[in-house]
């Protein structure tokens, strides 16, 4: 009889466990939600290397031999970009190594950050 109580005392305690164990995780289904909605949004831009080759800050827009651009699913090349503020250009020179990052707007391929690579 000993160990027939000393059985029942163990799974209370097993069950016990279990449902704290549940309990506390009874946030996690909303925590995945939003790792779910975070999916959803476009892949965020990540910076990539390149070189400066041209810059026309008249028309907005910037000449850049760059690495492979993720987010944009393109391989490395050189190609003309918008510029969303000229001013991102000041400091920045012909030949200069930066990262940047760059995202697709509209039909438009559009430099939205761009700073000096170290
Ligand atoms: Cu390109």
């Amino acid at each position: 009889m000993k160990h027939l109580k000393s059985f029942i005392t163990m799974s209370t305690l097993l069950l016990g466990s279990a449902s704290v164990f549940a309990a506390s995780h009874a946030g996690a289904p909303m925590a995945k939600d939003v790792a779910k909605t975070e999916a959803a949004v476009p892949a965020p831009a990540d910076m990539v290397n390149g070189e400066i080759r041209k810059v026309d800050k008249e028309n907005k827009k910037i000449t850049l031999k760059h690495g492979a651009i993720k987010n944009l699913d393109m391989p490395g090349m050189t190609m003309v970009f918008g510029i969303k503020d000229v001013a991102m250009l000041d400091g920045l020179k012909i030949g200069d190594k930066v990262k940047f990052k760059a995202e697709q707007t509209g039909t438009a391929i559009t430099v939205t950050d761009i700073q000096p690579a170290k």
